[in-house]
């Protein structure tokens, strides 16, 4: 089954946004072989960008103005959230147009991470429709969910979504994907970690989220990228990795956290905020708030 008839019972201005985001992501496919190296500006973070970020970025915020169907857009490489005039609805969408991008050159999987509001898009991750991304690995996919289950769709040669998994659940796994420095560890996270290591978790972890998230998804385990000493809101931006993400995978059965409480409740403050990051079965997820709540008894 093709992506626009598995999508057909959901509102129609929601399911537009998903399938015109599925179009660009076929020509953002297409785009890595021709949009090589870096590019010589950075972002709001201060990272050097990719030419595919600035192309990808682009092409994203000029097709879904160009659309109408969304009112507001905040991307990851923009300061600040776009209002489009003229707009038929009042959807926000939030964007990382190509997550993992600083592995482009060494040909690894990359991502699109997507988050659909109604409205405002500084609100919290479960008041979202839904969430989708789109995987550039040795084949893109695209998984997307609106409140009616987790499912994954694979490109085919002739660029069409085909149905691939419906109604994904997270199984139980024993993966683990610890982002930051080991050496900069806070007790807690490192305790954590132990236990999972003294329970045979094998270490998967290849520094884009959104292709380590999909294998947790699918394999189950717990990816992190926690607070740690010098940035104790970790590294991974709420509003575009965390939120989207996380909103698939409890979705899907499992679970998302700052470590201490659920993930999806924190109202942003800014488009650029940061978060600690737990994500993965809810077994997992349940553990690490339990040691942080007993470390602070
Ligand atoms: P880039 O988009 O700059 O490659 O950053 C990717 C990312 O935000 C996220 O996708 C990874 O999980 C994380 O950073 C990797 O960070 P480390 O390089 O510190 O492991």
């Amino acid at each position: 089954m093709k992506l626009d008839a598995h999508i057909a019972s959901h509102n129609e201005d929601v399911k537009q946004v998903v399938l015109c985001i599925s179009e660009v992501a076929k020509k953002i496919s297409k785009g890595f072989a021709t949009r090589r190296g870096t590019s010589d500006t950075s972002n709001v973070y201060g990272e050097q960008q990719q030419a595919m970020d600035v192309w990808a970025d682009e092409l994203l915020i000029s097709e879904l103005r160009d659309s109408k169907l969304v009112q507001y857009l905040a991307s990851e490489e923009q300061p600040d959230v776009l209002t489009f005039e003229g707009s038929a609805s009042n959807i926000g969408v939030t964007i990382d147009p190509l997550d993992g991008s600083s592995l482009i050159d060494v040909n690894l999987a990359v991502g699109t991470i997507v988050g659909i509001y109604r409205g405002d898009v500084l609100s919290p991750g479960n008041e979202m429709l839904g969430a989708m991304y789109v995987l550039y690995g040795p084949l893109t996919t695209l998984t997307y969910c609106l409140r009616k289950g987790v499912h994954d769709f694979t490109m085919d040669d002739r660029g069409n979504f085909v149905l691939q998994e419906e109604n994904i659940l997270i199984p139980e796994g024993k993966i683990y994907a610890p982002g930051a420095l080991r050496r900069d560890w806070l007790p807690v996270h490192r305790r954590f970690i132990g236990k999972l290591e003294a329970e045979g978790y094998k270490l998967r972890y290849s520094g884009s989220f959104v292709a380590d998230v999909h294998q947790i998804l699918h394999k189950g385990g717990v990816f992190t990228y926690p607070a740690y000493a010098g940035r104790e809101q970790g590294k991974l931006r709420l509003l575009f990795e965390a939120a989207p993400m996380g909103f698939i995978v409890s979705q899907a059965g499992g679970a998302v956290s700052d470590g201490r409480s659920e993930l999806l409740t924190i109202k942003p403050e800014a488009v650029s905020q940061r978060v600690p990051v737990y994500i993965g079965g809810k077994k997992e997820i349940t553990l690490i708030e339990r040691m942080h709540k007993e470390n602070s008894e």
